[in-house]
């Protein structure tokens, strides 16, 4: 087998990159965001899972202005807000796997408007895409879903309304 053929091996295999660690729950969109750039760069890195309705001392610890999740710790140190878990993300790994931003400063402004754009919608944990308003944002988060590094972290629809249900029950008539 060619050497390029073990590198390639190697890279799809989770790499070794050290101490990484993240700190969320599998329901966030915010930490689901910062885990499919890890796996897009092939990160290998601790999840520590945290329950919603308490928090623990590390993420009080890591992230005293917010106390939000998700927080990514690289080598004891914290790095908060998912987006810039992100940008984080892609320069700290800039040369494993694929870049995350576009390499065109105008390319960067036009994703980082689109990531805002997000943002602003997210709501309660719904992202809420209009098809009608935003026919290009919809297509492309389809394809984006469909990624095979992206997949495997969309939870099932069913397991997210269970939780849900459970996190906001239905007050008693
Ligand atoms: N702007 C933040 C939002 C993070 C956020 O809202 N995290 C939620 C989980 S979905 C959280 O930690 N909620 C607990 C709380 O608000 O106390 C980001 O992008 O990281």
């Amino acid at each position: 087998m060619s050497h390029f053929f073990f590198s390639v091996l190697n890279f799809r295999d989770k790499m070794v990159t050290g101490d990484v660690k993240l700190i969320g729950s599998w329901a966030s969109v915010f930490v689901m965001r910062t885990r499919i750039a890890l796996n897009l760069k092939s990160i290998s890195y601790e999840f520590l899972q945290e329950t919603y309705g308490t928090k623990s001392e590390l993420l009080l610890k890591s992230n005293p202005v917010h106390k939000k999740m998700p927080v990514l710790i690289h080598a004891d140190k914290p790095v908060c807000e998912s987006n810039i878990i992100v940008q984080y993300i892609d320069e700290a790994w800039s040369s494993y796997g694929p870049s995350i931003l576009p390499s065109q400063p105008y390319d960067r402004a036009i994703a980082r408007f689109w990531a805002a754009y997000v943002d602003d919608k997210l709501d309660a944990n719904h992202i809420l895409l209009d098809e009608t308003k935003t026919p290009s944002l919809f297509k492309w988060a389809e394809r984006f879903c469909n990624d095979p590094d992206v997949k495997p972290l969309m939870p099932e629809t069913a397991k997210l309304a269970e939780f849900a249900r459970k996190l906001f029950p239905k007050p008693q008539a």
